[in-house]
């Protein structure tokens, strides 16, 4: 087994099962750049390995698996979720990846940390795990793709739900409303997901990677116009341009309660 700290990510191989494990947490795993864009290397080591299955986690026990997008990275005024972002070339890397990424989750997952374990193939929790899509707790916009992811994942009422109301959906609705695959008790966790990983490397890695790309082009294959998407990327432009965001920022990192007006 050989395993990589990266500052803010390890990455190992079990049993020719790639594990990538989200280690700051003093900042609560936040996507930082730098942490995403070790998650992206380790990915990219993986497949030159021809490693078949990938397991995205936190260490054992945390109480918050990741707060989501690093809020200290965030520009006001400016699109936060732009395509060359790190958080959207982490997603993208999950999905290029040639076999099933599965996410571990124990504990809260937040904001843009529930949109990475939601482009995930596979998605198992214990019962600690919550998951909050929070953008307007931050007066932010959220992107045409991961909207998109959430509208897949869930359908549109419960998408509608998490992103108006941002609060966390505790593990068992997670597991009703299909976020988890599985719901597992904590002690079981990690042997349940290493077992499925490997029952899924037993099979024909080739049939298994066409597969997966299979379902990352159906599931894109919501043609819009280019005049819906300018409009979207308009809508887009005077939410991240408000006073709302450049104060939802500004409240996070002065640690009190944001004073949204609206504009
Ligand atoms: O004060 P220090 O230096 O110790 O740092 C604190 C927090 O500032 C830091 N931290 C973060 N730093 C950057 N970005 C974050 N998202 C973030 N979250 C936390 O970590 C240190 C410990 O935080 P603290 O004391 O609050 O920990 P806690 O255990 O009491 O509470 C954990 C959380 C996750 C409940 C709490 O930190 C929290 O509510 N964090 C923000 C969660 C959130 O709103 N995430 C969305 C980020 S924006 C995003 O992902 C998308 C763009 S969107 O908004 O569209 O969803």
């Amino acid at each position: 087994m050989s395993s990589t700290q990266t500052g803010t990510v390890i990455s190992e191989v079990q049993n020719n099962i790639g594990i990538i494990t989200l280690s700051n947490p003093g900042k609560r795993n936040a996507l930082s750049q730098s942490l995403l864009m070790a998650m992206i290397d380790a990915l990219e080591e993986f497949q030159l390995q021809r490693v078949p299955v990938v397991i995205i986690r936190a260490a054992a026990g945390v109480k918050i698996w990741s707060a989501g997008h690093d809020i200290a990275e965030l520009q006001a005024h400016e699109d936060p979720l732009g395509y060359f972002d790190g958080l959207e070339q982490g997603l993208r890397a999950i999905q290029r990846f040639h076999g099933p990424v599965i996410a571990m989750v124990q504990g809260g997952v937040w904001g843009g940390a529930c949109d990475l374990v939601l482009t995930c193939d596979i998605l198992i929790g214990d019962e600690s795990s919550t998951f909050a899509i929070t953008p307007v707790k931050l007066g932010l916009p959220y992107n045409v793709s991961g909207v998109q992811h959430f509208i897949n994942r869930v359908g549109i009422n419960i998408a509608k739900e998490m992103f108006f109301t941002a609060d966390p959906v505790p593990s068992q609705r997670a597991k009703e409303i299909g976020i988890l695959n599985h719901l597992v008790p904590a002690l079981e966790l990690e042997k349940f997901t290493m077992t499925m990983a490997l029952h899924i490397a037993s099979h024909s890695s080739m049939s298994v990677s066409v597969i997966k790309e299979q379902f990352r082009l159906l599931s894109n294959a919501n043609p819009i116009s280019p005049e819906t998407f300018e409009m979207i990327q308009g809508l887009r432009k005077k939410v991240y341009r408000s006073h709302d965001y450049a104060e939802g920022i500004k409240a996070f990192m002065e640690k009190r309660p944001p004073a949204f007006t609206g504009e």
